[in-house]
């Protein structure tokens, strides 16, 4: 319907316009112009006005489709659910459809908004009920939650507690960990977990904004609590660090399935700066594992913007005076980049390129009725439209390289999937060891956890028993 009451503030804008270039007292050398769009109310249209500002012209079309000869049929990514919200916006108005391959945020499913966003990584309202699952098995009914401020940490704590309500069991508290430093609200998580009687507490953040709230919890000394990770910490190096043991040795949660990919270990090892001259990112690879400076480079050395709870920036690098000689060895590194021993988030970015590889094919394979095939224009690649595409996305079934089986709704989301169950062990070399204690399979009706009688788990309490969390 039409707004009255904002077609009345745009004409205010133009008449005030107008005011002020009759005005001779002020820019009476200059007359202000004025360009005004309807965003009708809807995001998108607000990002095409925006983008027609910016780029001054009449009508944006960013010419993707084939200025180089070359044609974009879709995004992978973003990584973060929030980073896939920001960009699905400007996609949607493109009609890109987008694959999405660690944004598990729930809010993603939501059909109008996200219909070119699909993913390879269940939306987190199963991992929720899941761990709502897990806490009933061990007969916890009061669990404290922690999110990160996002939509993942937020929207997967809000489905949490949905679920835990409809089990009949009890949320403790739930807090947020702030992404910009703010110490004051680090201290009210903080105190929520100490002054709570919850042993359990649900974690629902990556691992990077985990971190410091990881860092108060072994400043305040707290131990003897049991924490449920969510999938995206619970194999991370970062968190999983052997010194922390006393204070997360136990951490349970669940995991996407971990997956083999041939070929890979080869491929990770054949990267070298004099290969990739061109390629920033990779002198930043080689400057930062070996600690030295590529010579001739104007990359700068990776700088670690996190701030301590001090305040204070923490530089954990600075540019190295050493030149690197390009005979360092990978085999010496010890480096996150080279484990491929959990290869799960990796391989849903394989599945991810898979999916709108399989998309593409089954467009050019479309089969199109002889009554068709005057009337209406085929599908081929690459002249057709986003729409079309889209089609083929919805409800589109594969078997991956491991022989699992990838199946979308039509909501873009995985039909069914499951998750690892990983239990955080310290192993005989001092190291921090996932280990697998059951599994959690599940599709949209039906779900089934499976945690052996004789998986052995490891709890971190005094009694080192199954702790109770009343
Ligand atoms: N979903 C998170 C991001 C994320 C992630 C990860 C990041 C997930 N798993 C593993 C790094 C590593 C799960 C999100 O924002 O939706």
């Amino acid at each position: 319907m039409f707004n009255f009451r904002g077609f009345r503030w745009m004409k205010t804008m133009i008449h005030t316009i107008k005011e002020i270039n009759e005005r001779k007292d002020i820019l009476p050398e200059h007359t202000l112009g004025y360009q005004i769009f309807d965003n009708c109310f809807s995001t998108t249209k607000s990002l095409e006005s925006s983008s027609v500002f910016l780029t001054g012209q009449e009508e944006y079309k960013p010419n993707f489709r084939n200025s180089t000869g070359k044609y974009l049929v879709g995004i992978i990514g973003a990584g973060g659910s929030t980073m896939s919200v920001a960009v699905s916006r400007s996609l949607l108005m493109y009609e890109v459809p987008q694959v999405a391959y660690a944004s598990s945020s729930s809010i993603l499913s939501e059909n109008s908004l996200y219909r070119f966003v699909f993913r390879t990584i269940p939306s987190d309202k199963f991992q929720s009920e899941a761990m709502v699952n897990l806490i009933r098995h061990f007969g916890w009914v009061w669990v404290g939650a922690i999110a990160s401020d996002d939509d993942y940490g937020k929207g997967g704590v809000k489905s949490f507690r949905e679920k835990m309500e409809s089990a009949n069991l009890c949320v403790a508290f739930s807090e947020t960990i702030p992404k910009v430093y703010s110490n004051e609200k680090m201290q009210v998580a903080v105190d929520a977990v100490k002054s709570s009687t919850a042993k359990v507490i649900v974690l629902y953040t990556t691992d990077i904004d985990l971190s410091p709230f990881v860092l108060e919890v072994i400043h305040h000394n707290i131990t003897d609590r049991t924490w449920i990770a969510s999938e995206a910490w619970i194999t991370s190096a970062l968190i999983a660090k052997p010194e922390y043991f006393p204070y997360f040795g136990g951490t349970i949660g669940f995991a996407v399935p971990r997956s083999v990919i041939p070929g890979l270990k080869e491929f990770l090892y054949d990267v070298h700066p004099s290969k990739d001259p061109n390629d920033t990112l990779t002198i930043e690879f080689w400057q930062t594992a070996f600690n030295c400076t590529w010579p001739n480079s104007s990359v700068s050395f990776n700088v670690d913007h996190r701030v301590n709870m001090t305040g204070k920036e923490d530089r954990l690098y600075d540019m190295s005076d050493q030149l690197c000689t390009g005979q360092e060895k990978l085999e010496d590194l010890k480096n996150t980049y080279l484990d491929i021993s959990q290869l799960r988030i990796t391989n849903n970015v394989k599945q991810a390129v898979y999916l709108m590889a399989y998309a593409l094919d089954n467009l050019s394979k479309a089969d199109i009725t002889e009554e068709y095939r005057e009337s209406i224009v085929c599908p081929i690649i690459p002249d057709f439209e986003s729409e079309k595409l889209l089609n083929y996305f919805k409800g589109i079934k594969f078997a991956t390289h491991d022989g699992s089986k990838i199946e979308l709704d039509a909501n873009g989301d995985m039909k069914n999937g499951y998750y690892d169950i990983l239990n955080w062990h310290m192993d005989n070399t001092g190291e921090i060891a996932f280990v697998k204690v059951g599994e959690y399979k599940f599709t949209s009706s039906k779900y089934e956890l499976v945690l052996p009688k004789n998986s052995e788990l490891f709890w971190n309490t005094e009694s080192s028993r199954l702790p109770d969390s009343f």
